[in-house]
């Protein structure tokens, strides 16, 4: 047994050095020992509109240790320009590496996430996805850049940052991780699926794992509630939709708490809000009743009848906005098909053809991109002993939460069933958590401690406490349950009190 003091320290002078380390494919642009406190962002720095940890970043970065800042340009293909930077406490490191991953289009660093790393004891590192803007549009004539951005800087920073730490402490890190929501989800599913030895563990949420079918859901949507001026649901009557799906579903699981807690038993039809005598705020019309109706229907091909996407679940439709509250479609998809599938800026979302369009979808992502990290093939990953946590709101309006269940159930399959995949994978689906966070749902946990635990204590993770905060004070807790487990309420005690439900 290795007896390792708990905790390393590494001295500044050694930060500066780092700048003279030779890496392939790399210029390492800046080595700089920064000072316990405040960490200003750099100027112009705008986090990415997907960057699910950015909400509370304002300019600078408050309490923080002193760390060595380590920022890098790596050009592993000629059209790549990747920016990563890596973030090692110069005292008390955790011994361990944590890689923080990215939203949407990603285009900027996760400051706020590597950050919180840092906090936390962590040498951490985040790249901008190979390139700088927002959206997608950076793909357009660039096949090499949208590679980067699907998987190869995620990988190409994975590889340097183990480098610089062991250049840096004098020694490896003792366990890597991937934390992720969102893009970052998919990131960390990709990096097991593709490069399986890179992580020990990966906590993986909402994640955008089928890019093209999420891509064509949105458009799905979009053409049900926005090609037709009178199919448009405007956003005051989603509470209406919101609370009759709920009043229909809510009791379903077995209590009566405002949350629908099984949403795949939820058969909730908006008919029952269509007008009656006359139109007005507290009903829909008929064509309102339609597209609503579609959004909570899977896209379908309509020739083959193969379902493209899953749906979008009753009790999200406080989220609405975001994929039907228009003008257009939800952004990050529409990006998908102007600069990627179309290669038109011009392109025309009401013209996509959910057969022949579809199956140029499919087949754009196999040719170049591979963008989507659909492969359920875990065994090299598992083979290691890596653990995997993946995690989804159903309350999700970003990525169909199904999807997340699909792949989980996919997995299953290929690793010979529930238990075995059970020792190695685990699925947490949460009612009413939005997308990566939100929701009246209790949407606050800790999957880092939880993998860490699973990872290094072998504690298989048989529930996650999770909180509900209203105006910073927690109003109500809950277990969180391993899929397809969902938390029982044991019909006595206080229903907002995690300890009187059970996982079953
Ligand atoms: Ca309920």
């Amino acid at each position: 047994m290795l007896f390792l003091p708990l905790l390393a320290n590494a001295a500044p002078s050694a930060c500066e050095g780092l700048r003279n380390l030779t890496l392939p494919d790399t210029s390492i642009t800046l080595a700089q020992s920064v000072p316990a406190g405040e960490f200003t962002l750099p100027e112009g720095f705008r986090p990415g509109p997907g960057d699910p940890t950015a909400s509370a970043l304002t300019g600078t970065l408050k309490g923080l240790p002193s760390f060595c800042r380590v920022a890098a340009t790596l050009r592993p293909s000629p059209d790549s320009d990747i920016k990563v930077e890596i973030w090692l406490p110069e005292g008390n490191w955790n011994r361990k590496y944590q890689a923080v991953g990215n939203g949407a289009w990603a285009g900027s660093i996760s400051y706020a996430a590597l950050s919180q790393a840092l906090l936390r004891g962590y040498a951490s590192s985040s790249t901008d996805t190979g390139h700088s803007s927002a959206g997608g549009s950076f793909a357009l004539g660039h096949p090499e850049k949208l590679i980067d951005f699907a998987w190869r800087s995620e990988h190409e920073m994975t590889v340097k940052a183990k480098t610089v730490i062991k250049a840096f402490y004098g020694d490896d890190s003792k366990y890597s991780y991937w934390i992720g929501c969102s893009s970052g989800g998919k990131q960390g599913l990709k990096e097991a699926q593709k490069f399986p030895d890179d992580f020990d563990g990966v906590v993986a949420g909402a994640p955008v794992l089928n890019w093209t079918h999420r891509s064509i859901e949105a458009l799905w949507v979009a053409q049900a509630a926005l090609r037709d001026p009178a199919s448009y649901i405007p956003p005051e009557k989603y509470p209406l939709i919101h609370q009759a799906a709920v009043a229909a579903c809510d009791p379903q699981d077995g209590l009566k708490d405002g949350l629908i807690g099984d949403p795949e038993g939820c058969r909730f039809d908006p008919a029952a809000l269509e007008c009656k005598d006359s139109v007005g705020p507290a009903c829909l019309t008929h064509p309102q009743v339609e597209a609503a109706r579609k959004i909570y229907t899977p896209a379908l091909n309509p020739r083959t009848r193969e379902q493209l996407s899953p749906r979008f679940e009753p009790g999200s439709e406080l989220g609405w906005r975001a994929i039907a509250g228009g003008p257009e479609p939800f952004a990050p998809a529409g990006d998908y098909f102007k600069y990627v599938v179309f290669r038109d800026p011009k392109w025309d979302w009401r013209t996509f053809n959910f057969d022949s369009d579809a199956a140029l979808t499919d087949r754009t992502d196999n040719e170049n991109g591979t963008i989507n990290a659909t492969s359920a093939d875990l065994k090299s990953f598992v083979a290691h002993q890596g653990k995997m946590i993946l995690y989804h709101g159903w309350t999700d309006t970003n990525i169909t939460p199904q999807a997340t269940v699909d792949y989980f159930k996919r997995v299953e399959d290929q690793m010979g069933g529930a238990a075995p995949t059970a020792q190695s994978v685990r699925l947490f689906m949460i009612p009413g958590m939005n997308h990566c966070g939100g929701g009246e749902g209790p949407n606050v946990f800790n999957m880092v401690s939880t993998l860490e635990h699973w990872v290094e204590d072998g504690k298989a993770p048989d529930q996650v406490l999770a909180s509900h905060l209203t105006d910073g004070k927690v109003d109500r807790t809950r277990p969180l349950c391993p899929y397809p487990r969902r938390a029982q309420y044991l019909g006595t005690g206080d229903p907002n009190d995690a300890a009187n439900f059970v996982c079953r």
